[in-house]
């Protein structure tokens, strides 16, 4: 089925000069770029966004991280995308992601943190929904 999904290109991955390289990917396996564009992510922006880790340890870390920079948001489109961009993705942790997989390849694991993991993926099509309209609007 063809669904939608919301990518984000974290602070780390445009710093790095890696968008280019992660949207490549992104179309080499198959989908399509709907929409693409660079912002700086409001506090409330992102509390929105991260609404699910509030309170969490890492959640203030992961917002100051987020607001360090300039984000890549992108819709992208294609069969089952919301499951393939996260195996594309790989596991949350750089260090141990597997190689072939964005975070896997380009991750840094050198005394970062497990923040600075270059890309979100939403996780399910409720998730896709509601990230593609707190980022784009409806
Ligand atoms: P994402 O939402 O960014 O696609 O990543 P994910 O599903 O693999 O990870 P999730 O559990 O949703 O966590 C969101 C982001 O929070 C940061 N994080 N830090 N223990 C930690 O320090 C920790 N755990 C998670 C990462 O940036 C993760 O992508
Ligand atoms: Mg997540």
């Amino acid at each position: 089925m063809t669904e939608r999904t919301l990518i984000l290109v974290k602070p780390d991955g445009v710093k790095r000069g890696l968008t280019g390289q992660i949207i490549a990917r992104i179309e080499a396996k198959g989908y399509t770029i709907a929409e693409l564009k660079q912002v700086s992510a409001t506090r409330e922006l992102l509390a929105q966004h991260y609404a699910e880790h509030e309170g969490k340890p890492f959640y203030e870390p992961l917002v100051e991280f987020m607001l360090s920079g300039p984000v890549v948001a992108i819709v992208a489109e294609g069969h089952a995308v919301i499951t393939g961009f996260r195996s594309l993705a790989g596991t949350t942790d750089p260090t141990t992601a597997a190689p072939g997989t964005i975070r896997g390849d380009l991750g840094r694991d050198w005394g970062l943190k497990v923040q600075q993991n270059l890309v979100h993926g939403s996780d399910s099509p409720e998730s896709a929904a509601r990230e593609i309209g707190i980022w784009f609007g409806n």
